[in-house]
C-alpha cells in the first residue's frame, strides 16, 4: 500500500483558534460541504468552560477558510432540546439531500450524549428538526441518497458489553429510526480494535459507497485515533463489500500528535471532487483543522483488494 494514500496539504493546519473571531480554545472536528461555489465548514470549538459550540467557516477552494464573525449553532437556552444540550453541541456531520443540508451533531448533557438534527437550506438559518436517538450515541452519519424510500444513516452506539461498532438504521421520515442493524465490528489486535465509529457522510463510488471511520487503539500512553476506509454495496448498504486492512491516515505532524488531546486525527467530513479526488478533513489532537487529499480510485482498492473482514 502507498504509506501517502492521503496527501497532506502543505499548509495545515488550515484553521486555528487564532483565525476565530470569538473566543475559543480550539477548532476541530469539521464537516465541510460544498454550497453552491463555496466550501462550508461547520467546526466544533472548545470554550474555556471546556464546553463545545459549532462555528462556520467558508472558502473558495477548500484550503482557506474564513470564519464568520458569530457562531453557528450553540446550546439550545429553553425547548425541547435544551436539557440535552446543556453541555454542548459536538462534531457536526453534513449532508446534502433533497437541496437541503441535514446537520447531525453530538447534544451533551446530564442526561449522556445523543444525536440532534438540525436542517438549513442557506447556512444563514438553522432549524433543529428531531433529537434522533436516545443516550447514548455519537457519530451518526446520513447517506446523501434513500434507499427503498428511506433514509439511512451509520450510527454508533455505546455497549458495555460489545467493542463499539458502526451500526445501520433507517427512517421513512428522519425523526423515526429502526430496522437497526450491526454492520462493522473493530477487529482484535488491530488498529482499529478499541472502537470504531462512522466519520464522514458516505460518497458514491461506481463501485460502491465510500465510507471513511475512525478506528481507535490502546496504547500504554493512552488511545490513537485512525482514519480508514470501508466500501457498501450501492443498492443495500448494509453489506459490506469491504474494509481497508490498514489505516489511510494516522498522527504524524506535531499539531497532530500533540494538542488538547495527544495522537488524534478525527474525521467528521469529506468533499468528492469531479476529478476523482476527495479532500478529507480532520482535527488535529482535538485542536486544529487539517486537511488532505486522496484519490478515491485508491481508497475503494484498498477496500477491494486490501480488506480485512467487516464482523
Ligand atoms: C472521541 C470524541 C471526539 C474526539 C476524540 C478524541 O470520543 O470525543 O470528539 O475527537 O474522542 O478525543
Amino acid at each position: 500500500m502507498n504509506p501517502d494514500i492521503v496527501r497532506r496539504y502543505p499548509g495545515n493546519p488550515i484553521l486555528t483558534k487564532a483565525d476565530i473571531p470569538f473566543p475559543v480554545e480550539t477548532v476541530h472536528n469539521a464537516a465541510v460541504v460544498k454550497h453552491g461555489d463555496e466550501y462550508m465548514m461547520l467546526f466544533r470549538s472548545h470554550l474555556r468552560t471546556g464546553r463545545s459550540i459549532i462555528g462556520l467557516a467558508r472558502s473558495p477552494d477548500g484550503f482557506r477558510f474564513t470564519a464568520d464573525p458569530v457562531p453557528f449553532l450553540t446550546p439550545a437556552p429553553d425547548g425541547p432540546f435544551a436539557p440535552y444540550e446543556e453541555f454542548g453541541v459536538e462534531d457536526p456531520r453534513v449532508t446534502k439531500l433533497d437541496g437541503e443540508y441535514l446537520i447531525t451533531y453530538s447534544a451533551y448533557s446530564r442526561n449522556g450524549v445523543r444525536i440532534a438534527l438540525a436542517r438549513t437550506t442557506d447556512f444563514q438559518e438553522v432549524e433543529r428538526v428531531s433529537l434522533i436517538t436516545e443516550a447514548d450515541y455519537r457519530n451518526v452519519v446520513i447517506f446523501p441518497e434513500k434507499f427503498d424510500g428511506l433514509y439511512a444513516r451509520l450510527d454508533r452506539p455505546h455497549s458495555e458489553i460489545a467493542p463499539w461498532s458502526i451500526w445501520i438504521s433507517y427512517s421513512p421520515d428522519l425523526r423515526f429510526w429502526g430496522q437497526s442493524q450491526l454492520i462493522m465490528r473493530p477487529v482484535q489486535y488491530h488498529w482499529d480494535e478499541m472502537k470504531i465509529g462512522p466519520g464522514a457522510p458516505p460518497i458514491r463510488t461506481d463501485q460502491g459507497w465510500l465510507s471513511i471511520y475512525h478506528g481507535v487503539f490502546q496504547t500504554m500512553d493512552g488511545s490513537v485515533y485512525r482514519l480508514g476506509v470501508a466500501l457498501h454495496n450501492l443498492q443495500d448498504p448494509a453489506r459490506i463489500i469491504g474494509v481497508g486492512d490498514s489505516w489511510i491516515l494516522q498522527p504524524q505532524d506535531p499539531w497532530e500528535v500533540t494538542g488538547y488531546v495527544h495522537n488524534v486525527v478525527f474525521t467528521c467530513g469529506a468533499v468528492p471532487e469531479a476529478d476523482g479526488t476527495v479532500k478529507i478533513y480532520w482535527g488535529g489532537a482535538d485542536t486544529v483543522m487539517c486537511v488532505g487529499e486522496a484519490d478515491i480510485a485508491d481508497l475503494v482498492a484498498l477496500c477491494v483488494d486490501h480488506a480485512r473482514p467487516a464482523k
